[in-house]
């Protein structure tokens, strides 16, 4: 059910979203919804929607809790290939109709991610996202979908609004601070602490994040619990998606391992491609 009056404006969703690089929009999955994702989540790392690795043996399962379980992953990557859930919710009718707002009719999805980021677990140090998933029209589009509620001190989003403008991927190197995972920090680019703004929402909130958006996650902080969160990309189905690096299984020039979750398809002759398997990414 949709909230009254929530995207009610497009046009305003879309000027906040290009001026600022980011819009959240309240309320857009049910509290039955998110119910349903944190207990997929759950499935999942018990190995109950099909061993992938890093998921629990039957004897684990039985000798773990769920709060032991959690303790050892980050994340699930590529959820959606194994999870109906997962591929409903990468498929929402609500997020889709924002999407085609921001993007146009035809969209495609390419990734999804499940964090779980248990109390005390480290966030995620600045980064763009296409820095890693680069389409060729810079329409990269992050889907942020709160599964708890997300504050200050368990670690939401923090955004630096417009840092996608000027359409530059700034550098990015190895760090060592212990607040966060260990993918690469971006550096160098002409925004400062000052300019950060943290993404406070509550569970059932979606953020749609420009790909060029400079953001980051901080530790969660809090004395227990969780800040889940589904992540899902999509870009516009027009753009090649040159998603390669070091996985030449993938594709050259083109990743086929999407999801049309709205419109055609103008490369369907080259058909789809399984080259991406799901993984539960552990704490280290
Ligand atoms: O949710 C987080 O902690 C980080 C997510 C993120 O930065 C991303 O998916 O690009």
């Amino acid at each position: 059910m949709r909230p009254p009056g929530y995207w009610a404006d497009m046009s305003s969703i879309r000027q906040d979203y290009d001026r600022d690089g980011y819009v959240v929009v309240s309320g857009l999955l049910t509290n039955r919804e998110v119910a349903g994702l944190i207990a997929e989540t759950l499935a999942i790392s018990r190995g109950e929607r099909g061993a992938i690795p890093g998921s629990l043996t039957a004897e684990e399962v039985q000798n773990n809790d769920d709060g032991e379980i959690f303790n050892r992953f980050i994340a699930i990557h590529f959820p959606h290939k194994i999870s109906t859930l997962v591929l409903q919710a990468l498929k929402h009718p609500g997020v889709v109709e924002i999407l085609t707002g921001l993007l146009g009719p035809n969209v495609k999805a390419m990734q999804s991610m499940l964090f779980f980021k248990q109390a005390g677990k480290p966030g995620q140090a600045w980064h763009q996202d296409e820095f890693y998933i680069p389409t060729r029209d810079r329409s990269l589009t992050g889907v942020w979908i709160a599964l708890d509620d997300a504050t200050i001190e368990n670690g939401c989003l923090w955004i630096l609004p417009g840092s996608h403008t000027p359409g530059v991927i700034y550098p990015t190197r190895q760090h060592d601070d212990k607040r966060f995972d260990r993918a690469r920090e971006a550096y160098d680019f002409p925004f400062g602490a000052e300019d950060a703004l943290p993404v406070e929402v509550k569970k059932g909130d979606v953020v749609f994040f420009n790909g060029y958006l400079l953001h980051r996650s901080l530790p969660n902080n809090a004395s227990s619990g969780y800040r889940r969160a589904l992540v899902n990309h999509y870009m516009r189905a027009e753009s090649l998606l040159p998603w390669n690096i070091g996985k030449p299984e993938r594709g050259r020039t083109d990743y086929r391992d999407i999801v049309m979750v709205a419109g055609v398809d103008p490369y369907r002759y080259k058909g789809i491609k399984n080259c991406s398997l799901p993984y539960l990414r552990p704490d280290i």
